[in-house]
């Protein structure tokens, strides 16, 4: 692909034919706002009923496929990811507007999350080897446990990482051997349709894969509704998610939910100050703190609260912001006006409620039209909205602990339970961090956003609802459990 490509055939995969819609939309380039990323078909409801009813279809067959055929499906999709993750990398920072770098990493991640799951077809979820056989306790009878896939999952991403947590929901529903109807966020359709054109080539059967563009509202409320649909799993705010848990529950569907985060950064007087500036700056503000594992709220013990608010304010201001293509930056623009005028309001909400301003916050100008700002410190009070709500932009706020056990106190005080770090050198605290956060992720001299792709992925409370995603745990959601008795 090349820098200004315009991408035309941005198309429905449904039952194995591109479909084109009554309607089309565009996307643009939040870098550049006079650049036009992609050209797509915007699907309607009727759309998205049929490939619901192409991947039912579908799954009779698709779930009997051997695992070979599985794993080497995934590993064929997983390969391709790796070895063009620069254009595709290209594409991502062109279209959601993260920098180049992190694009790139973003896409190669999706490719080993394949090769992740081509392994699990293997060593099974459905279908054979991830069962366990028992010796019944009544005598000759013979008791094995098997998992099976669910039938028709639906997909619903956000527009954050458009290329990794798709692929870490559709890698282990086909890996585990379901049907899939993947509905990618209105922002990014482009990266949807790239990864869907990629596993289009992958020698799946039709209808086992479908792509649908469109609104949360019209398409993704489709296969909420929709009675062929087994299973949901839905990324995105948690608004949204709540209604999509109400509508899937009452018709009894599975349901799994990463609905955001309010995440805490601890750091103990003790911490090693550079390196816990490090992991908040990247933490609170890398991709625009456009990450559900952003850490928002930065607890500071008062005796290191000064220095390290002055160390931070100082590596804010030599933040680079710009362009997401143009080398050496470290921020790019937000993902699009209305997030820009979000994150610019909170500003003036933090102001308003008494919370002191440090560094930022302000629309930045470029060289092109862009949804550009300055990364935003404010030092608060726990009571206040910036530190209680989640904003998805570039914006932290400090607040003050007066010991270890404050500090742990302040960090469960929210709705949300994603994930949380400290940073320190007293390995009890580390230990009894790790045990009392009510979290679902930790982190200790780390940054809270960053985490491996083979391992659990989720969180509790207001973020997370139903099994965690990633890892040998995605077979929890993307199989169901048959234990069979025989009289030998
Ligand atoms: O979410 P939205 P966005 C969260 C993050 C932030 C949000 C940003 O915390 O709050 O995601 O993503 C579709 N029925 N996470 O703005 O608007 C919509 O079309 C069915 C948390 O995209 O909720 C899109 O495809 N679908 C996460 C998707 O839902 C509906 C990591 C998300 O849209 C719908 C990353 C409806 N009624 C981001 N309404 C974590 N915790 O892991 C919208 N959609």
């Amino acid at each position: 692909m090349i820098h200004g490509e315009i991408h035309q055939n941005v198309r429905q995969y449904i039952n194995g034919r591109w479909e084109t819609s009554a309607t089309t939309g565009v996307s643009a380039n939040p870098s550049d706002t006079s650049e036009v990323v992609a050209e797509y078909a915007r699907a309607d409801r009727r759309q998205a009923e049929f490939a619901i009813r192409a991947a039912t279809e579908a799954f009779p067959h698709w779930s009997h496929s051997t695992p070979q055929r599985r794993a080497d499906v995934l590993d064929r999709i997983g390969a391709e990811l790796l070895a063009r993750k620069d254009d595709l990398g290209l594409l991502l920072a062109r279209e959601e507007g993260k920098t180049l770098p992190e694009a790139v990493a973003e896409v190669a991640r999706a490719g080993q999350v394949f090769k992740f799951f081509a392994g699990e077809a293997l060593r099974g979820g459905a279908g054979g080897g991830g069962g366990e056989n028992i010796a019944s306790v009544r005598a000759g009878v013979q008791v094995d446990v098997t998992r099976e896939p669910v039938g028709v999952v639906g997909l619903i991403t956000p527009w954050n990482s458009p290329f990794v947590i798709p692929a870490w929901k559709i890698a282990p529903a086909l890996a585990h051997g379901n049907s899939v109807v993947f509905k990618p966020a209105e922002l990014v359709p482009a990266c949807g349709w790239a990864l869907a054109e990629i596993i289009s080539r992958a020698a799946l059967p039709a209808g086992a894969f479908n792509l649908v563009m469109g609104s949360g509202r019209e398409v993704g409320q489709a296969l909420v509704d929709s009675a062929l649909v087994d299973a949901l799993s839905f990324t995105g705010s948690a608004a949204n998610g709540e209604r999509v848990l109400q509508a899937a529950a009452s018709r009894r569907a599975k349901v799994q939910l990463e609905t955001g985060g309010k995440n805490a950064l601890v750091v103990l007087a003790d911490a090693d100050l550079d390196r816990a500036v490090d992991c908040a700056v990247q933490g609170a503000y890398f991709s625009a703190g456009q990450r559900c594992t952003a850490s928002s709220r930065l607890i500071v013990e008062a005796a290191v609260h000064d220095a390290f608010v002055a160390k931070l304010r100082q590596r804010l201001k030599e933040l680079k912001i710009g362009h997401a293509l143009e080398r050496g930056m470290d921020i790019g623009p937000v993902a699009d006006e209305e997030r820009l005028a979000q994150n610019l309001a909170w500003v003036g909400i933090a102001r308003e409620e008494g919370a002191e301003h440090v560094w930022g916050g302000e629309a930045l100008q470029r060289a092109t039209a862009g949804h550009y700002m300055s990364p935003a410190l404010f030092l608060a009070r726990p009571e206040h909205r910036i530190a209680r709500e989640e904003i998805f932009g570039p914006l932290a706020c400090v607040l003050r602990a007066g010991d270890y056990d404050e500090a742990l106190a302040l960090c469960n005080d929210t709705p949300f339970g994603l994930c949380a770090g400290i940073c320190t050198n007293s390995l009890k605290h580390a230990m009894h961090f790790r045990r009392h956060a009510v979290v679902g992720m930790t982190m200790v001299n780390l940054p809270t956003a960053g985490v491996d792709f083979h391992v659990p992925f989720g969180g509790r409370k207001g973020s997370g609802y139903g099994p965690r995603e990633q890892g040998r745990h995605a077979a929890e959601f993307y199989t169901t459990v048959k234990t069979g008795y025989m009289l030998a």
